[in-house]
This record gives structure tokens, sequence and C-alpha cells, in this order.
């Protein structure tokens, strides 16, 4: 076994170090009512535009929807604190539509599957720390 041991130890010694953004952040949907339109999900860093004003977040992600969960990886992510928005845009239209009275109509969630009481959550209950390292996240979509 000695043999294979020192060859492995060399080979991780000569990878590259990982760095504040070698994390892989995998986000798990789940709970979509059907296949139509997109599953989309907005990162944010900064409580200023959460949760809707996602042409201001870190990262948007967009993804075809299968069955009734999503699962997006999203690499090159800096460390730090995130909170997540996503919602199932049925129409395809890219825009989180609400009906009357500013009731949605897209089915929606947030990481940590934080709930506001009449609207949604606050920054801070939706904040997960992301660090140089695999995290898993999954939000129901409801
Ligand atoms: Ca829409």
């Amino acid at each position: 076994m000695l043999p294979l041991i020192l060859v492995l130890g060399l080979h991780l010694a000569g990878q590259t170090l990982p760095d504040s953004s070698s994390g892989l952040l995998v986000v798990r949907l789940e709970g979509f009512s059907s296949e139509e339109g997109f599953a989309r999900l907005a990162v944010f860093d900064s409580e200023e535009y959460w949760p809707e004003d996602i042409e201001n977040a870190v990262v948007r992600l967009t993804s075809s929807i299968q069955g009734d969960t999503v699962i997006m990886h999203l690499t090159g992510l800096a460390a730090g604190e995130y909170a997540m928005a996503a919602f199932h845009d049925k129409d395809g239209d890219a825009v989180f539509d609400r009906g009357l009275f500013g009731v949605p109509t897209e089915d929606y969630g947030f990481s940590n599957n934080a709930r506001g009481s009449t609207g949604p959550p606050d920054f801070e209950d939706a904040l997960v720390m992301f660090e140089a390292d695999t995290l898993i996240i999954e939000i129901s979509i409801h």
C-alpha cells in the first residue's frame, strides 16, 4: 500500500490549492407543479436589491424543468453570505408575475425556505454561508 499512498500524496500536492472562489454551490429546487416555462434563481449579496431586483443579483441562473425538481450547479462564487430567491417562471417571460393586489401568480421559494408573514422574508432570514467548499441548498417552490 505504501507506494500507492505516496503516489496519491504527490498527485494531491501537485494540484492547485483551493482559493476563495473554488467552491461548488448546488441548489436543488423542488416542488414544481409542471414542466412549463423555466426555473429561475437569483443569488443576492445585498439587501438593497432583495428579493425581486434580479437585474442586480450577483448571479442569475435559468434552467428548464424536468419532473418536479431542478438541480443547479454554480462555481466561481466568492466565499461569503448570500440569500437566494427562486421562482417558477411558468410563462417564460423572465418576470416574477403578480396578479391583482400584487399577489404572486407564479410559485416561488427562498434559501433556508424562509417565509415572510405578509411579503418576502427578510434578507437575513434567507442568508446562507458559502465557503470554499461544496454547499448544497434545498429550496421548496410553492
Ligand atoms: Ca413569468
